[in-house]
């Protein structure tokens, strides 16, 4: 359906055209190491500072976002969170839900962004990592509500081949076993809010690393992300007591005028 077409769907060839942009994409980047040595320094868990428009929740999150085009502001956004402190940056580039664009994680990776990139993406498709790869990104999002097993598994495969990180994302018990069951993760990301009831509640992340799949995560040294919802430096410290070595940040620190600032606030 033409209607429905996002951006990357119109830009999709097969794979081996892709080899001369793959072969010229720049480098990418640790960010697995740059959230531990994040954690390491600092002691409090790796920042992942998430730059975002708009959701569907809560509409476009800051009034001078302007209706056309703001890659400009998305980067010097960018460019703040990493002066402020940030691990890693995610940049949204799903267009339909979040008003993100590729072009944006492109703009903020040319501006010379030293932060690893993850591109914050629904990847039902493996031509979208290829794609993220080619646009800067250092990992991608892979939702285990939206992905059956066979499918993330076969697209971590590709991750690896192309050096990317893959961060993948539960919401209850039953994604986390799923996900126990995979090979090779080692980056997994508990999602405070519900992607269809739009409900956030930290408690989440607790609840899930308690139980007795959460132990076992956390005895393989994946990384446990604290993902939504987190407002506060108390929220933060909550979310570590369970065990989380980083946390995805969006909202609370998009907003601010300042948002390095934020960052240390
Ligand atoms: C950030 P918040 O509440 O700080 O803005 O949340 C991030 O966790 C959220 O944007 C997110 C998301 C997702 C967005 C988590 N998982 C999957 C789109 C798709």
């Amino acid at each position: 359906n033409k209607d429905t077409e996002v951006a990357w769907m119109k830009e999709k060839r097969p794979v081996y055209m892709l080899k001369k942009a793959l072969e010229s994409a720049p480098p990418a980047r640790d960010f697995v190491g740059a959230l531990k040595a994040s954690n390491l320094r600092t002691g409090l868990p790796g920042l992942i500072a998430e730059v975002k428009k708009a959701s569907p929740s809560r509409g476009v999150l800051r009034e001078n976002f302007d209706p056309f085009e703001c890659h400009l502001l998305q980067v010097e956004i960018a460019q703040a969170y990493e002066k402020g402190g940030a691990a890693c940056l995610s940049v949204l580039t799903d267009e339909k839900y979040f008003q993100g664009s590729f072009e944006n994680l492109e703009a903020i990776r040319k501006a010379g962004v030293k932060c690893p990139l993850l591109c914050k993406e629904f990847i039902v498709d493996a031509w979208q990592i290829y794609y993220a790869r080619i646009k800067g990104a250092d990992a991608v999002l892979l939702i285990a509500a939206v992905l059956p097993d066979l499918d993330i598994r076969y697209m971590i495969k590709i991750c690896k081949m192309l050096g990317l990180a893959a961060l993948i994302e539960v919401h209850n018990e039953m994604e986390m076993d799923r996900v126990l069951g995979i090979e090779g993760v080692e980056l997994i990301g508990i999602n405070n809010r519900d992607l269809e009831t739009f409900e956030v509640d930290i408690s989440n992340t607790k609840k899930l690393l308690e139980g007795k799949r959460g132990q076992m995560i956390l005895e393989k040294d994946i990384i446990v992300v604290g993902e939504s919802g987190l407002f506060t430096p108390d929220d933060i410290a909550y979310v570590q007591e369970s065990g989380v070595r980083a946390v995805l940040v969006g909202e609370s620190i998009v907003k601010k005028n300042d948002p390095a600032k934020g960052i240390t606030e």
